[in-house]
């Protein structure tokens, strides 16, 4: 059985506010581990950790991206953030970086996958080595539209960096990583449960409504 309550009626209320920019990401690293949207991965002598060194501001963490050993293996540092993005546009990705020393490469940069990791394109390279963090600020959905891609529920925005010796020397930090969209206007017009080959979309007139759920059983 399906069951409105007062709050389901009041997230309806909310998503109905189409077209408004909405938080979907924000971390500012304040624990010592990264958060489930976050994954670390890489090649040969990859490092990817926080950092009370390197971080935007006096206090909670950065995340740096480096070699751990000088030697000349050079390393491919990763910092994945997964994301369903299916249901935004105009999808703004903020957050705040500083080259520490690195030299630029191909594999350094933000890329982009939208078919969950099978293929990534590159988006933006890193900024010059400088001694603070600066603002960046990436149009996710014009960049995807400008690879020939659209933003849906398998993305992943990855931090790459690529050098042979650790933090001082090269290296990168990344801080404050906040990601905004608009909320796309359903296709689905009516109200009450109205199914469809995939799910059900329900909607309901609650102006006044403070919160939104639907509880219950579902399909049998
Ligand atoms: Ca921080
Ligand atoms: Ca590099
Ligand atoms: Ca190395």
């Amino acid at each position: 059985m399906m069951r409105f309550t007062t709050a389901a009626v009041a997230a309806l209320s909310s998503i109905s506010l189409m077209g408004s920019a909405a938080t979907l990401f924000t971390d500012s690293f304040n624990s010592t581990t990264l958060g489930p949207a976050w994954s670390a991965s890489g090649t040969n002598q990859w490092r990817v950790r926080t950092s009370t060194t390197y971080r935007n501001g006096t206090s909670g963490y950065g995340v740096t991206l480096d070699d751990s050993v000088g030697d000349n293996v050079y390393s491919t540092s990763r910092l994945d953030l997964k994301m369903n993005l299916a249901t935004y546009s105009n999808v703004v990705l903020t957050f705040r970086f500083r080259n520490v020393g690195e030299e630029n490469d191909s594999s350094d940069g933000l890329f982009l996958s939208t078919d969950n990791g099978a293929t990534f394109s590159k988006i933006w390279s890193f900024p010059a080595i400088s001694s603070t963090f600066s603002l960046y600020t990436v149009n996710v959905s014009s960049a995807a539209a400008s690879i020939g891609k659209a933003l849906g529920p398998n993305c992943i925005i990855r931090w790459q960096q690529y050098d042979n010796y650790p933090l001082s020397s090269d290296g990168v930090a990344l801080d404050d990583v906040t990601i905004t969209g608009d909320v796309v206007a359903s296709t689905r017009s009516g109200v009450g449960a109205i199914p469809y080959t995939n799910g059900t979309t329900f909607r309901v007139w609650a102006p006044n409504a403070s919160a939104v759920a639907v509880a219950g059983s579902f399909n049998g």
